[in-house]
């Protein structure tokens, strides 16, 4: 007999977790005390909860392993909720302990305690409470099996102290078998056949690659059909990578700040043949005028995900890798020579390209990185930041990105950028973000400094929250409401454009490096990018910040406004 903290400890081991990023309290300390009695489990002190489930998050996307939270009830729990969220949208295996009352006190408004389960329902791909210390095994064992079998997800398992403390059996179940949980890994044939018929009949079809092509790691697989094909792609955001950026088939990304070419070739295209993508409208435009012209097959392992936004031709269902491995068997070329060379027209006729003779450019600052870091993982945060990274960013198989694709959420990047190197530290890893959302999760730099984690940390500090205030220069007439982060009391509410007779801004990112032990420059010239870089790679065992001064009037483009169609592109202002 063991209590359910050995257990959980022994569960762990057995799950194959070597690191786990947790936070301590009241209704946690018990499991916290068991594996500060072990040597094989790295425990992660994050200094934020919602930071640390975005660092289990940016631990698993980067590394293929199941991301691993440890919380304590109540407070320690909701702040969770936006990571599980975000995790959920993006299809990232988490899971997700949250300590919790005893359970004679659960639904009594005990000290500290909250429906962690009922609150994050609608967000997780599963929840449970362990009400009896003999389930305790079987439970942590279908929470693995759930987080990373079929569309992977977030998990979340309340651990209420009683049931930790309490003396029962020592198995950790070898299966599982849940009655209403079968993943289908099986790939239907007969409609793969229908599908490859329908491509080699085309005479424009496209492939259209989404997150779940990257995260089955199919990347390779799916570049060889692409090939065999000779059928040109577009990615989503969470598909960039899906075949390298620089190779001729790829068109460029879709969606409202995808490429000229991109969103033309889906509008004129005659097949769309998506794979792993569930046509968010960031992606679709008005959603009546999409692919207008075009048969739509889909393959996704999530059923729900298919014709639920764009009705399709060929619903499939099955894991990206098996289908791609199984269409390689049987798929033939296609005669897209005329349709490529539509498409190459496009591509010259409007390249993704920003004013070149601005001094520091984001897409210079980006150009950089891809001849500086062959090999990286790149994170961004969410806003404009994010979207040129997604633009400019050269990917093939030495590179990686992580973003936070389905949720937005600002305040992701640095600290998934933190759990990233912590699963690889061997590879250098970026993180690209706006100076509003870094600051949302800044108090990680202790935690970087801690771990002893050479991250370069790249904050665009263009003054302002640059996405928002972009739509406020689009489509809100130049009404910069609560956009401004350098704004006082004291300033006019009308001022249109952070300048020289600003007030200093705050934080002043350098001393801030420096308060946590960090480094940190900033760079205001051209000539001064490579060199901020190569300086960053010499602080091997701290972070360093590199503070680029952007132009505050930046725009990403192009840009399609939300609900227009997608060829309705905004190419210039
Ligand atoms: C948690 C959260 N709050 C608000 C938003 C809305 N939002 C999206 S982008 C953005 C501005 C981001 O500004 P910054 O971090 O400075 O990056 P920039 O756009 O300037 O590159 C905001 C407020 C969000 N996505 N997430």
């Amino acid at each position: 007999m063991i209590p359910g903290t050995s257990l959980f400890v022994k569960a762990l081991k057995e799950e194959g977790v070597t690191t786990l990023f947790g936070y301590p309290g009241g209704y946690a300390i018990d499991i916290f005390d068991e594996l500060y009695k072990q040597d094989d489990i790295e425990v992660i002190l994050p200094r934020h909860e919602q930071a640390l489930i975005h660092a289990a998050d940016g631990y698993a996307r980067s590394t293929g392993k199941t991301g691993v939270c440890l919380v304590t009830s109540g407070p320690g729990a909701t702040n969770l909720v936006t990571g599980i969220a975000t995790a959920n949208y993006d299809s990232v295996p988490l899971v997700c302990f949250t300590g919790q009352v005893p359970t004679h006190l659960i639904g009594n408004d005990a000290f500290q305690e909250v429906d962690i389960i009922g609150i994050t329902r609608s967000i997780c791909k599963y929840g449970v409470t362990v009400r009896n210390r003999e389930d305790l095994g079987r439970i942590i064992k279908e929470a693995f099996y759930i987080a990373r079998t079929g569309k992977p997800g977030p998990v979340v398992v309340d651990l209420p102290k009683d049931v930790m403390l309490a003396l029962g059996s020592t198995a950790y179940p070898k299966e599982v078998n849940i009655r209403s949980y079968k993943p289908n890994l099986k790939v239907h044939s007969g409609q793969l056949k229908k599908a490859l018929d329908m491509l080699k009949s085309a005479k424009e079809p496209i492939f259209l690659a989404g997150g779940g092509v990257t995260i089955a790691r199919a990347n390779k697989e799916f570049t060889e059909l692409a090939e065999l094909t000779k059928v040109p792609v577009i990615t989503t955001i969470m598909g960039r990578g899906a075949i390298p950026t620089n190779h001729p088939l790829f068109i460029g990304n879709i969606g409202m700040h995808g490429s000229y070419a991109a969103n033309q070739a889906v509008s004129e295209c005659d097949l769309l043949f998506s794979i792993g993508t569930r046509f968010n409208d960031r992606i679709t435009g008005m959603l009546v005028e999409f692919a207008p012209k075009a048969k739509i097959i889909h393959i996704d392992i999530d059923s729900a995900a298919i014709s639920k936004n764009v009705v399709v031709d060929v619903p499939i269902v099955a894991d990206a890798k098996q289908a791609v491995e199984q269409m390689l068997k049987d798929a033939a070329s296609c005669n897209t020579e005329v349709w490529l060379s539509r498409i190459q027209n496009w591509k010259q006729e409007h390249p993704l390209s920003m004013a070149a003779n601005k001094g520091i450019t984001p897409q210079k600052i980006i150009e950089k990185i891809n001849t500086l870091f062959p090999k990286a993982i790149v994170v961004t945060d969410v806003g404009q930041h994010q979207m040129w990274t997604t633009q400019y960013l050269k990917m093939d198989e030495g590179k990686q990105l992580l973003t936070s694709g389905g949720l937005g959420t600002m305040g992701y990047g640095f600290p998934a950028a933190m759990g990233a190197s912590i699963g690889n530290p061997n590879t250098p890893v970026i993180c690209i973000s706006g100076d509003g959302g870094f600051q949302m999760n800044i108090q990680e730099m202790a935690t970087a400094v801690g771990q002893e984690l050479p991250l370069i940390l790249c904050v665009f500090n263009n003054s302002v929250l640059g996405m928002v205030r972009q739509w406020q220069t689009l489509f809100y007439d130049k009404r910069y409401a609560s956009t401004c982060l350098r704004s006082r009391k004291s300033c006019s509410k009308t001022c249109k454009k952070p300048g020289e007779n600003c007030p200093p801004y705050s934080p002043d990112f350098l001393k801030l490096a420096e308060s946590y032990g960090a480094y940190g420059i900033r760079i205001e010239r051209e000539e001064d990018i490579e060199a901020s870089f190569l300086y960053a790679l010499e602080n091997k065992k701290a972070p360093t910040i590199l503070e680029f001064m952007i132009d505050s009037e930046e725009i990403v483009l192009p840009m399609v406004q939300g609900g227009k169609p997608l060829s309705n592109m905004i190419l210039e202002c």
